[in-house]
């Protein structure tokens, strides 16, 4: 099977090093148009699998606020890469998953690399990755990218994920206020092919009450008059969160992503490791 694969996760989660471990010197570096933004590219081949893998900018989030962000996510929606393998840090899990629960929101598929699993345990954390595999609806694979352990496993499930079909995007709940604002934005929303034959309407709405500088312009500039509701509808709950509960849209959308996160761990992910230097 020959498919596009794109690698995405925060930074120091071991992008660099899994890309390596897969693509062996069958690898090369070019340019993202127009920006200093590396773009690294290489072949993973093996057990009858021929993958092409795009190592995307190391990001925190999907919202426009950075040149990376822009870059991964442009990356993502306009080359459609059939699996999205986004590299977590097992010992860092829940600031990690702050990104991965943005590429479940935008639809894309995607398969969890569970990387540092030999870290968290030294520090006496294992992470139940089936459980976390059934809250997320997305496979989890544990792996040690340094040793290339748990590899093989990787790319069937990405393979897996390749065939499988496009998932539903992840729904986060936001509270009543932002709720209530999407609800009015995504009839709006709809009436605009050029986004919505991109992105999913319910994270249109998302990137409106985030302020995203990217998305708002394609809006504007491609249905100006629709853009003004949406834009109005942004004002409209901006003015009211900051005013009873001196906060942003911004801050509260992260507020129930973190929430959201939090919800998942108290589920039981994350237990004791008594044997602090077994590998699997
Ligand atoms: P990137 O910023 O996501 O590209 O991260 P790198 O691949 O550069 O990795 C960051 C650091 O973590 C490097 O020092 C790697 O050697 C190390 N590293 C990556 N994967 C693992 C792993 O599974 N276990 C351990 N112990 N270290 C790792
Ligand atoms: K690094
Ligand atoms: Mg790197």
């Amino acid at each position: 099977m020959n498919i596009c694969v794109a690698l995405g996760g925060n930074p120091n989660a071991g992008k660099t090093t899994l890309f390596n471990a897969l693509t062996g010197s069958r690898q090369h570096v070019g340019n993202y148009p127009g920006v200093t933004v590396d773009r690294k590219e290489g072949r993973y081949v093996q057990n009858g699998h021929d993958m092409h893998i795009v190592d995307l900018p190391g990001t925190y989030s999907l919202t426009a606020y950075s040149v990376e962000e822009v870059v991964a996510r442009d990356f993502l929606v306009n080359e459609c890469p059939q699996v999205t393998i986004n590299i977590v840090d097992a010992s860092n899990l829940e600031r990690n998953l702050y990104l991965t629960i943005q590429f479940l929101e935008l639809g894309i598929p995607t398969c969890v690399a569970l990387n540092m699993i030999d870290v968290a345990r030294s520090r006496g954390i294992e992470v139940d990755h089936q459980k976390l595999t059934r809250l997320l609806g997305v496979p989890v694979i544990p792996i040690v990218a340094r040793s290339g352990l748990g590899k093989q496993a990787l790319m069937d499930a990405v393979a897996r994920v390749a065939e499988a079909p496009r998932p539903q995007p992840l729904r986060v709940s936001y509270g009543r206020d932002l709720e209530t604002a999407i609800q009015e934005m995504e009839p709006l929303i709809s009436e605009n092919a050029f986004l919505t034959a991109l992105y999913p309407t319910r994270w249109i709405a998302l990137k409106y009450l985030e302020n995203d500088a990217q998305i708002l312009e394609k809006g504007r500039s491609t249905d100006k008059a629709v853009s003004d509701q949406l834009e109005a509808v942004t004002r409209k709950v901006s003015a009211h969160i900051e005013e009873t509960l001196e906060t942003y849209p911004e801050a509260m959308i992260a507020d129930h992503r973190y929430g959201f996160i939090s919800s998942l761990l108290k589920q039981g992910i994350l237990k004791e490791c008594h044997d602090r230097n077994r590998l699997f």
